[in-house]
């Protein structure tokens, strides 16, 4: 049985593969949304110990991004391995089997002026193939007054991975200075939409300049059939990963675990 609200569609489909970056509107019910915005809050207050990483504050107000959650969140991790997301994944990247890679949450108070960085995630992540999505999922109204992320749509066809640690292949362009550019796209977003980009499509995010309205948002990662474990040079050490997984390996084991598998009477897209 779905956990959508509503189906993937096929031009949405081919929208995430052209572009690198897609806005499903409405797909996920009240009852996902409430879940997951129970689960941040939860581990924002286990964050009250926060290290500097975690929190930044840039004018009054803080921005707080935390990693690994589902490792030790119960109810965050039954979200990102048995909500609604695997099958989101699935139907985006196609194949026969989805991995879950990784989360991270991302909230900005009203008032901060920490921006999110133009990035690339695939110079973060340990991993090399074609099939790893990203999803980004609010849990308030998010305007680009408040904190909507940018994505420079096409930006994952080349290939390249650009700089994110000193060593690392290209430099990335300075796009922050330069938006006209580039081919940036963001959305309005209501609880229930997100939207899903290839790992190696740039984007960032802007501050919150709004009043009163915050901005929690999760990202989750998901792998297909294609990806493999690849450390790089330069790459910044991941969150108290188990694994013992080499170079090559396909995913497995507790940190990557299959959330979803392609039943027989199911057509990949
Ligand atoms: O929410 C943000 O500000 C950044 C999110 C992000 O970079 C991601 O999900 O990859």
């Amino acid at each position: 049985m779905t956990k959508l609200a509503r189906q993937i569609t096929r031009d949405e489909v081919a929208a995430y593969r052209h572009a690198g970056v897609v806005l499903l509107r409405g797909v996920l019910d009240l009852q996902a949304v409430n879940t997951l915005r129970r689960s941040i809050d939860q581990a924002l207050l286990s964050m009250q110990d926060a290290s500097p990483e975690q929190a930044s504050s840039a004018g009054k107000s803080t921005a707080m991004f935390d990693i690994g959650l589902a490792a030790r969140l119960r109810e965050f991790r039954r979200f990102t391995l048995n909500g609604p997301g695997p099958e989101i994944a699935a139907a985006l990247l196609g194949g026969d089997q989805i991995n879950f890679f990784g989360d991270q949450i991302f909230v900005k108070e009203p008032g901060t002026r920490v921006r999110t960085a133009f990035h690339q995630d695939a110079g973060y992540f340990e991993i090399a193939g074609e099939q790893c999505c990203v999803l980004w999922i609010p849990v308030d109204p998010v305007t680009m007054e408040n904190g909507s992320m940018m994505y420079w749509r096409g930006s994952h066809k080349s290939g390249a991975i650009y700089e994110s640690q000193a060593g690392q292949s290209a430099p990335l362009p300075d796009i922050e200075s330069k938006l006209d550019g580039y081919d940036i796209v963001h959305f309005d977003i209501e609880p229930g939409d997100l939207v899903v980009h290839h790992y190696r499509t740039v984007h960032g995010a802007t501050g919150n300049a709004s009043r009163y309205q915050v901005r929690r948002a999760a990202s989750l990662r998901y792998c297909g059939d294609d990806v493999r474990f690849q450390t790089r040079p330069g790459m910044p050490g991941q969150h108290r990963r188990i694994t013992t997984l080499k170079d090559g390996d396909p995913l497995s084991g507790t940190d990557f675990p299959v959330v979803w598998r392609r039943r027989f009477d199911q057509q990949a897209a």
